[in-house]
């Protein structure tokens, strides 16, 4: 029998997300400089065509437009990140007072509009300067770094903002660190980093989480995970154990870090065997025990699936590939460890253009499981579908397949809620059309359609799509009559 929702506690979150590369624009504008992803999306440019992050949304030049918008759909939050490389250009030293002005600017005017800011410190756009001066997150350099941006940001706005985020998904920059992260050419063969940099950044969160709970009474901060519940090809025995190991090394190895402070046993074993495991120095531990999270925001688009993988010398360990084409069924390969599992496709699910597995109930699946786990509130800080939108001559965009995805998302999530998880917002990707990370802008998300295209920034005008009506329904309605 279908699941209707009926409505939502009076004080949930409805809201919708955003990062400051994929959104603002204005890459060197008002003394901002480089962050390693205007490098990154140069290339990207350059070898496939894909949008450089010059433009991308002009946010920077269009965020009062876009506020009011927010607030028309009813909006009640909107997590975005800050841009490091606006407010202290070379990620040390001089802070530039116009990079800090935007964000006050911005914050008021959500505040003014009834609007919660969630805000992410850092969002994939390292400071440039620290990749050129010790190749960014490779250096334990950048920790100390990182705390001096932190401090300030979360000094400068503790009076508005309540809800802080710390590293967005440093599970997937360490599946795809080549484009969450500039790595120089002479590293990219040495996938023991991929750890490392991962350790480095958890001592990061740590000492955001740290710096919230001595700065912000009443606070509340937490890392947002890149998080794909993953489900074994068939009930065989060997495929249940490899569906657990992924989600050892996938999951569990980020998730006990933020919650109970250590290291996931298996993965750390299975990592320390093939000699990728991060080299940990006395006092991380503690460190990163001392910085306890007060909730977890969690990005979901997909379920995924493995399968048992056989250590007999015929397959290589890999990471993830990617559809760069948007043509389904054109991923480039999945991740494999032999003797531990292999990624591959779930036969039951659809997919996206891009290949990404369509499934509502791997959202309360993962919810219910985290809830289980730690016990901690949840907020989704990113869901959404990311497809082929087209802008009709009368200025209309009818994106029914993204209204379907979405409200099915919601509908499971209600019913996780149902069963006691206890959820603090929904901030669907993306408020508006913006870069993505691995597709250019062809590859659209938001409520609000941009007009440009990848090589052609044109004016960014925005129109509202069908999906915008739609979610100002939902809000209004605060999420009763959804089905899954
Ligand atoms: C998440 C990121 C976002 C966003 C989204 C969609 O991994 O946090 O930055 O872009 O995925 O991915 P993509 O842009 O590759 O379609």
């Amino acid at each position: 029998m279908a699941y209707t929702t009926t409505a939502f506690p009076d004080n949930f979150l409805w809201g919708a997300s955003t990062s400051a590369y994929q959104v603002e624009g204005a890459a060197l504008e008002d003394g901002k400089k480089a962050s390693q992803q205007d490098i990154i999306n140069r290339d990207n440019f350059r070898e496939r065509g894909f949008a450089t992050a010059e433009v991308t949304s002009d946010h920077y030049h269009h965020f009062r437009e876009d506020v009011a918008l927010m607030a028309e759909m009813g909006l009640k939050a909107y997590r975005f990140s800050i841009a490091w490389s606006r407010v202290i250009p070379d990620g040390t030293g001089a802070v530039n007072p116009a990079g800090l002005k935007f964000y006050h600017d911005l914050i008021d005017e959500l505040l003014a509009h009834g609007i919660e800011p969630i805000v992410t410190l850092y969002h994939y756009d390292l400071p440039w300067a620290l990749v050129e001066r010790y190749g960014g997150w490779i250096s334990r350099q950048v920790v100390d770094d990182f705390e001096a941006y932190a401090r300030l940001i979360i000094t400068e706005f503790r009076d508005q903002v309540k809800y802080w985020t710390t590293i967005n998904e440093q599970s997937i920059i360490v599946q795809y660190w080549t484009q969450k992260c500039y790595i120089p050419e002479e590293f990219r063969g040495n996938n023991q980093l991929r750890y490392q940099i991962n350790h480095h950044m958890n001592l990061a969160h740590a000492v955001a989480c740290n710096l919230v709970h001595e700065l912000v009474p009443g606070g509340m901060v937490g890392s947002v995970i890149g998080y794909s519940p993953i489900y074994p090809l068939t009930s065989r025995a060997e495929d249940v154990m490899a569906a657990q190991n992924a989600h050892d090394l996938r999951n569990g190895y980020y998730l006990d870090i933020y919650f109970k402070g250590k290291y996931t046993d298996s993965a750390m074993a299975y990592l320390e065997r093939h000699g990728l495991a991060p080299k940990i120095e006395p006092g991380d531990m503690e460190l990163i025990a001392s910085g306890t999270s007060d909730m977890l925001g969690i990005n979901y688009y997909a379920s995924e699936c493995a399968k048992a993988c056989p250590d007999d010398g015929t397959r290589e360990m890999r990471w993830n590939g990617v559809n760069l084409t948007g043509k389904k069924g054109d991923i480039s390969g999945f991740e494999t460890h032999p003797g531990f599992y292999e990624m591959c496709k779930n036969p039951l699910l659809d997919t996206n253009d891009w290949d990404w597995a369509i499934d509502p109930i791997g959202l309360e699946y993962l919810l219910r499981d985290i809830w289980m786990r730690y016990g901690k509130p949840l907020m989704v800080c990113e869901n959404g579908l990311g497809a082929f939108d087209t802008l009709e001559a009368d200025g209309t965009v009818h994106d029914p397949y993204r209204i379907d995805y979405l409200s099915r998302h919601i509908a499971a999530m209600k019913r996780a809620m149902d069963y006691g998880v206890q959820m603090l917002a929904y901030c669907p990707w993306s408020a508006l059309d913006l870069l993505s990370t691995s597709n250019g802008v062809k590859k659209r998300y938001g409520f609000i359609y941009v007009d440009r295209t990848d090589d052609d920034p044109r004016e960014c005008r925005r129109y509202r799509k069908d999906s915008f009506a739609w979610y100002r329904n939902v809000i209004a309605n605060n999420g009763a009559g959804l089905t899954l």
